[in-house]
Parts: structure tokens; sequence; C-alpha cells
């Protein structure tokens, strides 16, 4: 008997309801699952009812996290003003004085686009704080923005609850200012001290991004960090919030920075793989990639990436930044394959999106809007068949459509099942096939050339259980 499910990092609060349930019936998972797949489990049947609950699910607020699709990433600090991509911590705070900054303007872009959410960096590696701390004296408050008395972190909590955005903060565990970096107990002090201010000063905070570069060469500082600690200390401050790291625990990185999520891409993960953030090896970024069909935790992946080729803003990106077309790439490329984009919109040394990143944004929402314009599959007749952990779902429309967008979903509030499906459209009277992958989840998005049909099909092949609430649209 393998007893899989227990708590990690031992966070007194592991909100995942799942990751409690094998351990209190005696059985793995995986013990569960040879079971029902032996029986040939009847869909409503006891065991398939315990099947369902021995899977990992999310908690309220990753599935909140998850249906927000669209988050906007803010790099902005003394890196915007020294042109770099990686300050180095000796920068004079003088040099940060964004003349016309206006969160406001973020946030009208980011929702008028269609996001739900941004993510700023309080600090980034070189421990500049954006806002006004009692840790260190490396931040705006030595600056001439707002003579001294400005906090761009107000500002930007202040925008986006005026534009009904969630806030993330981004705030680096790697400091290369910090006096204290490397003498690992008294920085882990005032790591927490630092998050302490972030998260009791500014209201909810929805997401806590912490990311995992560290790039001290071999004769620089090593700092032990304490994640278990980090992480309690965030849950017991803000218990809504997710967060977000190589390791989770709520949420992980997706393993690269070019906006693609993993073709197979589950949002359960073996916790053991990825213990701490910033690992490297086949075997971590795989993990990142696409998940653990038979992970014991709930952990979905958020897919990072940014406008242009930098984090932060360089005038020399200006012609480089990415087109409305590769936008809405990255939209199937990560929402389409359940994960949720997070888009970086560098601001520029005025303290303003560029407009020709607005211009991009608001072309990709247009191409957006055009293609997800009308649900095909409204009205449409629907019909599942399951045996055991297969099954198929017909879906016959009232008359004949062009399909362009395929659209599965599983109702991942029960978890994710699907590890095997294709999707057929009846074309002139005959079933063909219009895609095929491994797994659903969230949301599976295809883009086909227009097709005409007069039904379509979504045959799951393989399941780790019997699939619930699955559902298919078409666009
Ligand atoms: C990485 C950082 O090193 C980059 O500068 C950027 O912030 C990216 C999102 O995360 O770990």
């Amino acid at each position: 008997m393998r007893y899989a499910f227990t708590a990690t990092w031992g966070l007194e609060d592991n909100r995942s309801p799942g990751t409690h349930m094998g351990a209190r019936d005696g059985l793995s998972r995986r013990d569960l699952l040879r079971l029902g797949l032996a029986a040939g489990v009847a869909p409503g049947s006891a065991l398939n009812r315990l099947l369902a609950q021995g899977r990992p699910r999310p908690t309220a607020a990753q599935l909140a996290w998850q249906r927000d699709e669209l988050a906007m990433f803010i790099h902005f600090g003394v890196n915007t003003f020294t042109d770099r991509e990686w300050g180095d911590g000796k920068e004079d705070p003088a040099i940060f004085n964004p003349a016309r900054l206006d969160a406001g303007q973020w946030a009208r872009v980011a929702r008028e686009a269609g996001f739900r959410a941004m993510v700023l960096t309080a600090k980034h590696h070189d421990g500049f704080c954006l806002w006004p701390t009692a840790t260190t004296r490396h931040s705006v408050a030595a600056s001439p923005f707002g003579g001294g008395r400005g906090d761009v972190v107000r500002e930007f909590v202040n925008a986006c609850r005026r534009e009904n955005l969630k806030v993330g903060l981004y705030c680096s565990p790697w400091d290369r200012n910090s006096p204290v970096y490397g003498d690992s107990p008294r920085y882990n002090d005032l790591f927490c001290d630092q998050l302490t201010e972030l998260l009791t000063r500014y209201g909810p905070v929805h997401e806590v991004w912490f990311d995992g570069a560290n790039g001290e060469g071999p004769n620089g500082r090593r700092q032990e960090y304490d994640w278990p600690r980090f992480w309690r200390h965030v849950r017991s401050l803000q218990p809504e919030a997710v967060m977000f790291s190589d390791a989770g625990p709520d949420v992980r990185w997706i393993g690269n920075e070019r906006g693609v999520a993993g073709d197979t891409n589950w949002s359960t993960v073996d916790p053991a793989v990825v213990p701490v953030p910033g690992m490297s090896g086949d075997a971590v970024m795989r993990m990142l990639q696409d998940g653990d069909p038979n992970g014991s935790v709930w952990r979905p992946g958020e897919t990072d990436v940014s406008i242009r080729p930098g984090w932060f803003y360089h005038p020399a990106e200006d012609a480089r930044v990415k087109s409305e077309e590769d936008l809405v790439e990255l939209y199937f490329t990560s929402v389409g394959r359940n994960s949720k984009l997070l888009l970086n919109v560098p601001p520029t040394p005025d303290g303003l999106l560029h407009e020709v990143d607005v211009a991009r944004l608001r072309g990709m929402r247009r191409r957006l809007d055009a293609l997800f314009a009308a649900d095909l599959t409204s009205g449409a007749a629907r019909s599942w068949r399951a045996s055991g952990s297969t099954g198929v779902l017909e879906v016959t429309f009232r008359r004949p459509a062009r399909v362009t967008v395929l659209d599965a979903r599983e109702d991942i509030a029960r978890g994710q099942v699907v590890a095997r499906h294709t999707i057929e459209g009846r074309v002139n009277g005959a079933w063909t096939e219009l895609a095929r992958g491994t797994t659903i989840g969230y949301r599976r998005l295809y883009r086909i050339a227009p097709t005409e049909v007069s039904a379509l099909r979504l045959t799951i092949a393989e399941g780790l259980a019997p699939a619930e609430g699955l559902n298919l649209h078409s666009w």
C-alpha cells in the first residue's frame, strides 16, 4: 500500500482537498486506478466516485487563478533606467525617476485587452524595492520619484483595484544589493520582513511570484533559502493567494520562457521531483512542462513570456515587439494547453507602456474576439456514452456550421483525467478526424482549417478515471 497523498512541505494548510483523500482511505491513487481499470467501472458507481475522489483537485484559489486565463507581467525597476536585464545591486537609486508614471494606463490597457490580473516586480534581483521599505535603503524612498515619498506598489495596487484586476507581486529571493545576502538566517529574516510589508500593507494579493534565478558565480555568496518558511509565511498572511515558483506550492513554472506549455500538460505533479525553485536537469524540466498523471498534488503550470525579447524595456527592442498573430498563437500554446498566460509588457523609463506594445495588445484582443465570436455548439444536442474510463461525446448541430476552433474542456474542479483523445467532425456525412492529442484539462484548443461539419465527436481513448463534466465547444 502506498500512502501517496501526504501534505508536502509541512504547510499546515495544504488546501488541496484531494491531497489528503488517499491517505485517509488507505489506498493510493495508483491502487484505486488499477482496481477501477480492472473492474471496468460503471459511471456513477461507488468505486467510480472513489476513483474520482482519489485524484488531486484544485483549491478554490487555484481554480479562479486558472479561469482568469490571462495575466499581465510588469517588469519595472532600476533596469528600466540602466537598459539592463539583471542589475548588479550597485545602482544609484537616483536613477529611478519615471517622469510620467501612470499605473492607471497599464491597468486600463490590460483590462481592455482581456487580462484579469497583473503581476509587478516589486523587487528584482538588483534588490531595489519599488515600495518604501524599512528593510533596506535601496528603494524608491531614496529616489527622486514622488520626492522620495512615492510608492510604485501602492500605485499599481490602486490601479488594479480601479480596473477590477487581481493583484500579483513578484519579490526576487536573489538579492544582489543586500549586505546580509549569503548570511542565510539573517537574509531569510529580511526576506520574510519584505514579504510581511508587501502582504500586509496593500490589501488582498492574489498571486505571489517567486522566480528561481540565481546567477551567483563560483565566488558568489551562497544563500540557503528557507522555502518552507517563506511559503508558510505567505500562507499565513494571504491565505487566498496562490504562490508561484518552479516548486509551487500552488502553481508551477511551465519550464520555458517561450510561451509554450507542454503538448501533454497535467496539472498534477510529483512534488519530490521539483522540491525547490531553481533546479535544473531533464527530469525537472519534463515535470515542469508535462506534469505527471500520477502526481499527488495539484500544481497547474503558468506560462510566462515577454512581448519583447527582454523582460525589461530596452529602446533597441521597439522594432522587435511580438506581432498580433504571435500573441494570438501564445494564447493557443498556453491557455489552449491547460495553462495560464502571464504576458510581460514592460513600461518605458517614462513609466508608461509603449505605444507599439499597446497597439499589439489591442490587435490581439480584436483577433481573439473575432475567433471566439460565436459558440457554434450553442443549442446543439449533446450525448455522452461512457465505458469505464473511456467515452464518446457527440455534439449534433442544428444546422451545419464552419468550424475554425475546437475547444475541449474537462471540469477541472473535479480533477483532470483525460490522457488521450481525438476530435472528429461529420463532413459531408462521413466522420473525419480533425485533431488528436493527449491531455485536455481546463481547455484544449485547436485551430483548424475552416471545415463545414454537421456534428462533432470527442472520443476519450484513454482516461485515468471516468471523465465527468467533459465538454466540447467550437467557434
Ligand atoms: C527570471 C528572471 O531572472 C528574469 O529576469 C525575469 O524576471 C523572469 C520572469 O524570471 O527568473
